[in-house]
């Protein structure tokens, strides 16, 4: 067995530790991907060696705020021996074994990147999700993931207490919360008495790591599943070409723990590059306070959507002073050139676009020394090979509109996920002779700089959320009011485009005040689902548009919505 801690792998017969240029050359296909890899060990160990040595200058690996004047720093080291505390408390106190899944449903404070590198130490799959999640898409979520510990704070407990009878794995609930419930053991009580001695598991590289539940045109969110490798090491071209980060930097990313983007800018890449994660909780998002913490703290590099970035430069960004900040980052929805011109005018720094999702990762970025083509997302990141093909899979020429897609090679890349968990029909739709489709339609030019032009399927995207219109119309059929409903996509200046339910109106309900009655609908999807899909426009018809068939034309109302014919 090896050491805890230190990755070994066999040079010439010689084994030694995997360094970050080794991770490089594993992306860029120069190295074979090891056998077993883990995070945890493999990067976050070897950093708190290099801080006892003196080869990491003293930044913190985690540097969390609230805003109310707590502040929680911890070096390497520190979050070394504490995650190993929580991995104890996952396997001994929660009974949970390599492999066994954990839904760790946490705002953004630290005992979210405590639980999943505890996670990896132990071999356990984490599967995040927002807080904004209701006890409906809890019970989906534990029931389809088959999870056996739920990790849990004060805006989800109940939620999941709601539901938690009707999940019969379920046999462990771990709270994180200044309170006491009933049935569910305390993370922070634990960790006082777990010991430190703990060896992290040597994970396989291609060993399932974590579950994201994403949105489709049709049906639940499905389980994208990703490996040790595909995040762990797969991350480490973004962090040189679009990040650019050392380990003196402190970025913040902005983005809720239950996305992938969060594991992207706010977990692996910058740890890889041992940099300081920067976390402020900001439990409502509010202007105000985000430009007061972009000037008050160190931040050197910042990760946020488009739509941040679109309510921010609302403001006379003049009047603040971003003393340490050199980098700026965007992605998860298209961001359009005025913004980048005046983000650029006001505080003098470029935004550089990154394109991805949570299947993929980023895959095409404007990185850092990159000319920018403001409404361009960039070029391919290395080695991804991405193109624009046609229905046959054969790739397009510069300038012809087609499928965003990322070129197989006769080996499954390792940093694209591994499948859709349990749902062989959706993982294979995805594929179109040798590509991975995106969804994504796209243009790219002579340059080989990549455009947006919108989904291929129904989905939306708005404020950097990926949302199916099954998922609203399912709610939303649930109210009394609603007959029939179609949602589609429609164009808004801040949020770059937003929900839109078409609704039919059941008899008793014609004669209400549509005023009320579209809050009234908008409340109860906000009850019924994750508020942020709520639908922010409503409109009342006397039907919607068919096929001979009768299945609705959404296409048809998203491009009314749009203005196109
Ligand atoms: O706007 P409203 O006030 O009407 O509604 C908001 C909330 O107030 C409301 N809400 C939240 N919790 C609630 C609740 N209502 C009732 N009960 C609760 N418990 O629901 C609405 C939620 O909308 P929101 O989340 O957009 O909120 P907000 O405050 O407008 O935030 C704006 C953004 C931009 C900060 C937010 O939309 C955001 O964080 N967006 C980014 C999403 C993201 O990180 N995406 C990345 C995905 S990963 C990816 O793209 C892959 C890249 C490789």
């Amino acid at each position: 067995t090896r050491p805890a801690g230190r990755f070994f792998h066999k040079v010439s017969g010689l084994c030694a530790p995997l360094t970050l240029a080794d991770f490089e050359a594993i992306n860029l296909c120069k190295r074979p991907l090891p056998e077993n890899f883990n995070f945890a060990g493999d990067v976050l160990d070897q950093w708190s060696q290099k801080e006892k040595t003196g080869e990491r200058p003293a930044n913190p690996a985690l540097w969390w705020v609230n805003g109310k004047g707590d502040e929680v720093k911890w070096s390497f080291g520190e979050l070394g021996s504490l995650s190993r505390k929580a991995a104890n408390v996952l396997t001994k106190s929660c009974g949970l074994e390599r492999g066994d899944r954990v839904a760790v449903v946490l705002p953004r404070i630290p005992e979210w990147w405590l639980v999943n590198v505890a996670c990896m130490r132990a071999g356990l799959v984490f599967i995040p999700g927002t807080t904004q999640l209701t006890a409906k898409d809890m019970l989906y979520r534990l029931q389809a993931s088959k999870a056996k510990c739920v990790v849990a704070s004060e805006e989800v407990i109940p939620a999941v207490e709601a539901i938690a009878s009707e999940c019969p794995l379920l046999k462990a609930k771990l709270q994180v919360s200044p309170h006491s419930w009933q049935g569910w053991l305390s993370l922070q009580e634990l960790l006082q008495a777990a010991s430190e001695e703990h060896s992290c598991v040597e994970t396989a590289s291609q060993e399932p790591m974590v579950i994201y539940f994403t949105s489709g045109t049709t049906g639940s969110p499905k389980m994208a599943l990703h490996s040790h490798s595909s995040i762990g090491i797969g991350f480490t071209i973004t962090g040189r070409y679009l990040l650019d980060l050392k380990s003196s930097d402190v970025i913040w990313s902005t983005s809720d723990t239950g996305w992938i983007k969060a594991a992207l800018c706010a977990f692996f890449t910058p740890w890889l590059y041992g940099a300081c994660v920067f976390v402020h909780r900001m439990s409502q998002f509010d202007t105000d306070i985000f430009l007061d913490t972009l000037s008050t703290y160190p931040i050197t590099t910042l990760c946020s959507t488009p739509t941040v970035y679109r309510m921010l430069v609302q403001k006379d960004l003049k009047r603040y002073k971003f003393k340490k900040l050199q980098h700026c980052v965007t992605g998860g929805e298209p961001l359009n050139p005025e913004v980048l011109e005046q983000w650029k005018t006001q505080t003098g720094l470029d935004l550089h676009e990154a394109y991805g999702q949570t299947e993929t990762g980023v895959i095409c970025a404007s990185g850092r020394g990159d000319k920018i083509k403001p409404g361009s997302m960039g070029k391919p990141v290395p080695p991804q090979d991405v193109q624009i093909i046609d229905e046959n899979g054969h790739t397009l020429p510069p300038g012809k509109e087609g499928d965003i897609a990322v070129r197989l090679t006769s080996t499954r890349p390792f940093y694209l996920f591994s499948k859709y968990e349990d749902n062989p029909e959706k993982t294979a739709a995805v594929m179109r002779g040798n590509f991975y489709l995106t969804g994504d339609r796209g243009v790219m030019d002579s340059d080989g700089y990549f455009w947006f032009v919108g989904r291929a399927d129904d989905v939306i995207i708005t404020s950097g959320y990926r949302i199916g219109p099954f998922e609203v119309e399912n709610a939303l059929m649930e109210h009394p009011a609603v007959v029939e409903t179609a949602v589609v996509s429609s164009p808004d200046p801040v949020r770059g485009e937003v929900v839109k339910a078409f609704v039919v109106l059941s008899a008793p309900f014609k004669s209400s005040y549509p005023e009320e009655l579209i809050l009234e609908l908008q409340a109860h999807v906000k009850k019924s689902t994750a508020p942020y899909k709520y639908p922010r426009k409503v409109e009342f018809v006397q039907q919607l548009p068919k096929t001979p068939t009768g299945k609705i034309k959404r296409d048809l109302l998203r491009d009314r919505e749009w203005g196109r014919t």
